[in-house]
C-alpha cells in the first residue's frame, strides 16, 4: 500500500520540491495551502492534477484546521515547512512570526501526540538559530554543527528555536518519531523573490536581456541591497528536501545539520552572478540602501553535515558555483519575455 504524507507549506520553495520527491517515491501526498486573495500555487501548478496529490485548505495557526486535516488523512509522515520565512520581515512582524513559526509547529505536535502517535514528524529548523555563534574548526575555519550553541538574532530565529526545543521535548516526553533538520540556506530557481540570491539573479538576468536587446547599461535602474559582507552556506533546495525524507526513514528520530560546508559572502554571490553574464564590475550597478540592513545580523554561517553524511549517507550535489549558474540562467530564459526593466523592490527588508 502507498505510504501517505502531509506537507504543511507545500506551496513554498521546499514544499514544491518535496512534493515532487515524495510523488516520485510512490507516496500519496496531501498538501496544505492557506487561503490568499491571489494565487499561491504557481510552484506546484504542474502537479495539481496528479491523482496521488490532494491540495487541502488550512492554516497552521488554526488548531481546528490542523486537527481536521491530520484527522482526515491520518498520514504516515508529516512535514512542517510552513513558516513566515523572511528574517528581515520578522523584525517588523514579530508576533506573526511567533504565531506561525512556533505556535504552528506546536499545533501539529499536539495533534500528533493526542491522535496519531506513530505518525513521523519533520520540523524545518534553521541555521538562523545559531545566530552569531560558531565552533572553532581545526583548520582555523569556524563552523556550526549539532553541538554548536544557539544564539538567535531575530524574531524569526527565536520562533524557530522555540519550535526546535518543543520538538525535542515532545520527542522525549511522548516518544514521538519527531526530527528537526537544521538546514542552512538553500536556494533554487523557485526561491522567493525577496531573498538576496533571487533578488540578484533576477536583476542580473534582466540586465543581461536588456543589454542583449541593445539597451545602454548605464540607463538600467540600480539594484538596492543591504549588507554585502554577510556570509552564508548556500546549497540547492532539491538536495535538501531529500535529507528531510531521509530523516523520517531512520529507525530513531534525531536532529541533523544539512549544509554544504562552503561559505561565501553576498558580495561573492554578486561577483559570480555578474561574471556569468560577462560583467566584471558589479559596483557599477549596485547601491547600498540602509533600509535593507537588519537591526541585528547573522554575520557568518558554515555548516558541518558530518553527522548527516555518516548516519544517513546524505551529501549535497550542487556546488555554490553551479547554484549561481542555474539560478541566473533560469531567470534569463524565464524573464526574456518580460519587456520592461526590473521593478524596484520597495519593501524595506
Ligand atoms: P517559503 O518558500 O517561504 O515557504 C513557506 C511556506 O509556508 C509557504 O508555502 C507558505 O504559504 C506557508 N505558510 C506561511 N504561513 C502559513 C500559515 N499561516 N499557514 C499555512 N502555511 C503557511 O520557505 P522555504 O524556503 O520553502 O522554506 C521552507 C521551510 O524551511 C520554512 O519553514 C523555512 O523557515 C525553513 N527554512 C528555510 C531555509 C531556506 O534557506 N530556504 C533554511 C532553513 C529553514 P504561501 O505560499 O501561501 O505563502
Ligand atoms: O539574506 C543579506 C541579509 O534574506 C541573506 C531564509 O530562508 O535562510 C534564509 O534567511 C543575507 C543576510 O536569507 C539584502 O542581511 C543583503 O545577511 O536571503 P536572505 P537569510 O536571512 O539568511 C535561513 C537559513 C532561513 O531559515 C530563512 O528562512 O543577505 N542581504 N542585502 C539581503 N537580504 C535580503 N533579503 N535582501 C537584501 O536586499
Amino acid at each position: 500500500m502507498n505510504r501517505t504524507a502531509l506537507i504543511f507549506g507545500v506551496t513554498g520553495q521546499d514544499g514544491s520540491y518535496l512534493l515532487e520527491t515524495l510523488l516520485d517515491k510512490g507516496y500519496k501526498v496531501a498538501g496544505v495551502s492557506r487561503r490568499v486573495s491571489t494565487g499561491n500555487t504557481e510552484r506546484i501548478y504542474h502537479l495539481l492534477d496528479d491523482n496521488n496529490f490532494a491540495l487541502v485548505e488550512g492554516d497552521i495557526t488554526d488548531y481546528s484546521s490542523v486537527f481536521r486535516i491530520i484527522d482526515n488523512h491520518m498520514p504516515d509522515e508529516v512535514y512542517n515547512l510552513a513558516a513566515m520565512s523572511h528574517v528581515g520581515t520578522s523584525f517588523g512582524q514579530p508576533l506573526l512570526s511567533i504565531e506561525v513559526t512556533c505556535k504552528g509547529c506546536l499545533n501539529i505536535l499536539e495533534v500528533i501526540k493526542e491522535h496519531c502517535k506513530t505518525t513521523r514528524f519533520y520540523q524545518a529548523s534553521s541555521s538562523e538559530m545559531f545566530g552569531d555563534s560558531f565552533s572553532d574548526g581545526e583548520d582555523g575555519n569556524p563552523y556550526q554543527d549539532e553541538d554548536t550553541r544557539f544564539n538567535p538574532q531575530s524574531p524569526y530565529a527565536v520562533a524557530k528555536l522555540s519550535a526546535h526545543h518543543l520538538v525535542a521535548l515532545y520527542r522525549k516526553s511522548y516518544s514521538l518519531h519527531a526530527s528537526c533538520g537544521i538546514l542552512f540556506n538553500h536556494e533554487s530557481e523557485r526561491r522567493g523573490d525577496r531573498f538576496v540570491t533571487k533578488k540578484i539573479s533576477t536583476y542580473v538576468a534582466d540586465l543581461h536581456n536588456y543589454i542583449a536587446d541593445g539597451g545602454n547599461p548605464e540607463s538600467f535602474p540600480r539594484l538596492s541591497l543591504g549588507n554585502l559582507d554577510a556570509k552564508r552556506d548556500w546549497g540547492h533546495a532539491k538536495d535538501y528536501v531529500e535529507a528531510m525524507w531521509m530523516m523520517l526513514q531512520q529507525d530513531f528520530p534525531d536532529d541533523y545539520v544539512i549544509s554544504t560546508g562552503e561559505t561565501n559572502s553576498v558580495r561573492d554571490f554578486l561577483i559570480s552572478a555578474f561574471k556569468y553574464i560577462g560583467v566584471d564590475n558589479y559596483k557599477d550597478f549596485v547601491v547600498i540602501d540602509p533600509k535593507f540592513m537588519r537591526p541585528s545580523e547573522v554575520p557568518y554561517l558554515r555548516g558541518s553535515s558530518a553527522k548527516a553524511e555518516e548516519k544517513m549517507g546524505w551529501h549535497h550535489k550542487v556546488s555554490f558555483k553551479e547554484l549561481v549558474k542555474c539560478m541566473v540562467s533560469h531567470d534569463i530564459e524565464e524573464r526574456a519575455s518580460i519587456c520592461k526593466p526590473l521593478q524596484t523592490i520597495k519593501y524595506a527588508s
